[in-house]
């Protein structure tokens, strides 16, 4: 199949699985083409049967904003045109989907389908504001088949968006080749040192672009009740709009020498093996790619209730789930697994089977290839 993919090319879970999805087609021998503002960040390496296609946004003085969405459904229309692409995959209903849409009825080859994934800020933010909710409402009806990454996000589409058409849930995965948990004690040990953390304290973790709605605030809470009973450290991965607030919190409680800020990362599995737990404490969160990426790697996930976390995590077998805003009881349930090793082991091992069996690449793969099969068979 010749597949077009259509994602935010920058650090974002959606970005993420968009790019993993192509590389794992191409692989299949499908012939994937990206295009987007910039070369997808995941996108390392060359790749056969990858290309990469980019649009240019010009800023005319004409224009009061740059025509991003215009620009962007002109170029898909014209790489469906040159490549006859059979399948163009969007990632968010918008804009992308309704470019998609744009694009397939500006271009010669009306019957390429289109496949829209719904990632969440998409469907909890925006489609809250009413100014967007008839575009949202297009964007999926006027795709052949539309997916959400969680069982709660596509209930939370059918409750707000009420589209005429179904969504189907298809779970994110994660590329086991670049997280899992191998030499995991050594890197531990070595990032320790860098980090100046004394080797037996026990390494509390979170990396997210730190938007409000992640919370950070409860993750530093939690850390500090923690560290009440527990010698440990916390550590942040990424950066965000809320940076400025956490560290004025953190040096408020006076814990500065025991809370890490690694900034941006290209390597964050190292961070996650360095990680005794991983904590997404979120008010919104459709799914939580970083934390199942962390849980691959080994770190035991303390996740709140928003969303699909709660389907990511099982609670009290692989992880454990607390109420929004309930960072009391996060920190009272990391006390009682990281003082007692067994049951730590035994979470940790029930988590890394459970994981690769329910987000396991290979047959998540297999689930959007029959899509793309089901589209082009006519069904
Ligand atoms: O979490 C973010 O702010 C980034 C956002 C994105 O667009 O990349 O992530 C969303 O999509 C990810 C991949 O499907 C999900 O794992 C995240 O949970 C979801 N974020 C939210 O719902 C807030």
């Amino acid at each position: 199949m010749k597949i077009g993919i259509t994602c935010y090319p920058s650090v974002g879970g959606s970005g993420v699985i968009a790019t993993e999805l192509g590389i794992q087609m191409a692989r299949r021998g499908h012939e994937v083409h990206f295009i987007s503002s910039s070369v997808p960040f995941r996108l390392e390496h060359n790749y056969d049967n990858i290309y990469t296609h980019r649009t240019e946004v010009n800023d005319y003085s004409v224009f009061k904003y740059p025509p991003y969405d215009i620009t962007l459904s002109s170029k898909i229309s014209e790489i469906i045109n040159r490549y006859e692409l059979d399948v163009i995959h969007m990632h968010y209903a918008i804009p992308h989907a309704v470019c998609g849409i744009l694009a397939r009825q500006m271009s010669k080859k009306k019957d390429v389908g289109i496949v829209t994934t719904l990632h969440g800020t998409d469907i909890t933010v925006l489609g809250h504001d009413m100014s967007l909710v008839s575009a949202i409402k297009f964007g999926i009806d006027n795709s052949d088949i539309t997916t959400s990454v969680s069982s709660s996000l596509t209930e939370e589409t059918y409750e707000l968006i009420q589209p005429e058409s179904e969504i189907e849930t298809v779970y994110n995965f994660v590329d086991e080749s670049r997280f899992n948990t191998g030499k995991r004690d050594e890197i531990k040990q070595k990032l320790k040192e860098k980090l100046n953390i004394p080797k037996n304290s026990k390494v509390l973790m979170h990396t997210s672009n730190f938007r409000k709605i992640k919370n950070a605030d409860d993750i530093v809470r939690t850390f500090y009740e923690t560290s009440k009973e527990i010698d440990c450290h916390l550590v942040f991965v990424g950066d965000g709009p809320d940076m400025y607030s956490i560290r004025s919190l953190v040096s408020s409680l006076g814990i500065e020498d025991r809370v890490h800020f690694a900034g941006q990362q290209s390597d964050v599995s190292s961070y996650y093996k360095l990680s005794d737990a991983f904590l997404l404490l979120s008010a919104k969160e459709s799914f939580g790619l970083a934390m199942l990426e962390a849980m691959y790697c080994g770190a035991v996930p303390v996740g709140s209730t928003a969303g699909g976390i709660s389907e990511v995590i099982k609670h009290k077998e692989t992880g454990y789930v607390v109420e929004v805003g309930d960072y009391k009881q996060a920190a009272a349930y990391l006390i009682e697994l990281l003082s007692d090793d067994t049951l730590y082991e035994e979470m940790q091992d029930k988590m890394l089977k459970d994981v690769k069996e329910r987000f396991n690449m290979d047959s998540i793969v297999t689930e959007y290839e029959n899509l793309y099969t089901r589209l082009l068979a006519g069904a």
